[in-house]
């Protein structure tokens, strides 16, 4: 069976304490989170972080706090770090986690490639500020992640390679039923993995209640999948997920007799991660 490479999206920027008990804040909290998203089958974290208070954050020093937690209790888990941040946060904001080294380094990055309403916000990606995270990224070696929220942002990622600031094939992930972007559907999916280089592999991420029935529709297409409560609080209808490691369980259940599920080592050598 082909192996099944599963993100969990733990904190997000945007999901907060009161819409769910469940989200980890501090350091400790989101490594331990991260720890039980790998015993249930996760093979990447995607991170961000918060200020104590909850509010969303690039620091330096909390992304190094939580990878040397994570890599503590999960050594092999792959860290991915945002830097996509918050809306409204500058490049060199955004830019914070590539700066780590030693084990704080991330394993990989997500690297937007393009401007896109975002419920009645905007994230802003315009290309020199796009430019910029890709050649900061390519410099410290940490491997991108293209996060497309809408389906030019394939076309700006193939420029990107052309101007030799991304190399192919590239990982992507198609983050589909963000309010304003591109929707959760079957045919966006077909349609995206159509549009990628050859040899280049994809995730989805569906948001809110699309999560589940992305990763679903993924899997069926030999994707892979992302999944936790950056996207999506829900279990189910009206149920809580008590945190991103019940919903990780769930896509492992989704993958059940289709795929097998990878270890970090293997989607290590998958997403042409070093
Ligand atoms: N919070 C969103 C505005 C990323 O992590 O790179 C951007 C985001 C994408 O979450
Ligand atoms: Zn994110």
């Amino acid at each position: 069976m082909k192996p099944l490479v599963i993100t969990a999206a733990l904190v997000g920027a945007e999901t907060t304490r009161e819409q769910t008990p469940y989200l980890p804040i501090t350091p400790e909290e989101i490594a331990l989170e991260a720890k039980r998203c790998r015993d249930a089958g996760a093979s990447i974290v995607h991170l961000h972080v918060r200020e104590p208070d909850g509010r969303p954050s690039q620091s330096a020093a909390l992304f190094r706090e939580t990878i040397e937690r994570i890599r503590d209790l999960a050594p092999d888990l792959i860290c991915q770090t945002s830097t996509g941040g918050a809306v409204g946060m500058d490049v060199d904001e955004r830019a914070q986690p590539l700066t780590l080294e030693g084990r704080a380094r991330p394993d990989m990055a997500t690297l937007s490639t393009g401007t896109v309403n975002f419920g009645d916000e905007v994230f802003w990606n315009p290309l020199p500020l796009v430019r910029d995270l890709a050649r900061r990224m390519r410099a410290a070696g940490i491997a991108p992640e293209i996060e497309c929220f809408d389906v030019g942002m394939i076309d700006t990622a193939l420029l990107l390679a052309k101007e030799g600031l991304v190399d192919l094939p590239v990982h992507f992930d198609f983050v589909l039923g963000v309010p304003g972007a591109l929707a959760a559907k079957r045919s966006a999916i077909e349609y995206l993995a159509s549009e990628i280089p050859e040899g280049s592999t994809f995730t989805v991420a569906g948001v809110g209640r699309h999560q589940l029935p992305m990763a679903e529709i993924s899997i069926e297409l030999g994707g892979h999948v992302r999944v936790g409560l950056e996207d999506n609080i829900y279990l189910s209808k009206g149920v809580l997920a008590k945190g991103s490691y019940e919903l990780v369980a769930r896509a492992v259940e989704l993958a059940a007799g289709k795929r097998r599920i990878a270890e970090p080592d293997e989607a290590r050598r998958l997403l042409r991660i070093s």
